[in-house]
């Protein structure tokens, strides 16, 4: 995947693209950065980015020739990208939406700042993305979650393939509680079920435990989930254990 990234702040990118699992998945080849500076392509001699708004107040606005000149130096010699742009007005980022997006052969990524950008801008954009409801200051710790989310889903970027079946989210359900050793830790031991050894019966309660954390954190991402009826009158037992307004887990 060929992933292009216009910024006005393209030092913001040095250190989270070279940790980890994103760097070596550009080791391996799976995805190329290419960030561009849209200052770069300003013709004035103050390489102007932004102006006053049409009609006043407070601000200033990114101008649109800069960007979209940008665009199309990044568009050349490339099969066709995808053009997102990072704003907090976007659709709101989801898993689904890193799926979609690990699948593009090439993605550009358009990172905006401070008040605002020309609205024309909008005209060459196939897609605005937020990440939550909040407001950042530019669009670049947008476009950063955005490309992790999106690499660590390139077949081959997860050390095995199954990793990223496993998580939150991949089937909208939070993850199941974890152990290692020690056995012990402060007086806190390892549900013995992890030591039976009995892979089934792991198995059904690591199921049951992520039903349940997921009915107490996020009831939101029930409603989207196929439960057997087995599994719908175990959530109604554990759920009903809890006195009304008791926000504790249950154990
Ligand atoms: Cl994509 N940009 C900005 N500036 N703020 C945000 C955002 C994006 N997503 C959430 N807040």
């Amino acid at each position: 995947m060929l992933l292009q990234i216009l910024t006005l702040f393209p030092e913001m990118f040095n250190g989270p693209l070279r940790c980890s699992i994103i760097k070596r998945a550009q080791e391996q080849g799976l995805v190329e950065f290419r960030i561009w500076n849209f200052r770069d392509f300003t013709t004035d001699k103050h390489r102007t980015v932004d102006d006053v708004p049409y009609g006043g107040g407070d601000g200033m606005v990114l101008k649109p020739e800069p960007i979209i000149s940008c665009l199309k130096a990044v568009q050349r010699d490339n099969p066709p990208g995808k053009v997102i742009l990072l704003t907090p007005q976007g659709e709101l980022f989801k898993q689904a939406i890193a799926r979609e997006f690990a699948a593009e052969e090439h993605l550009i990524l358009i990172c905006g700042h401070y008040e605002g950008f020309d609205e024309r801008i909008r005209a060459w954009v196939d897609r605005e993305i937020s990440i939550g409801d909040y407001v950042l200051t530019g669009g670049e710790l947008a476009a950063m979650v955005v490309s992790d989310a999106v690499i660590r889903l390139i077949p081959g970027a997860l050390g095995s393939d199954t990793s990223a079946q496993d998580d939150s989210f991949s089937e909208n359900i939070l993850e199941y509680p974890q152990y290692t050793r020690p056995y012990e830790f402060e007086g806190m031991t390892v549900p013995d079920v992890l030591l039976s050894g009995h892979h089934a019966r792991i198995n059904d309660w690591r199921r049951k435990q992520a039903l349940l954390r997921t009915a107490l954190r996020r009831p939101d991402l029930l409603k989207d989930l196929s439960l057997s009826a087995a599994e719908q009158k175990y959530l109604e037992e554990k759920l009903n254990e809890t006195t009304f307004g008791n926000r504790e887990e249950v154990k």
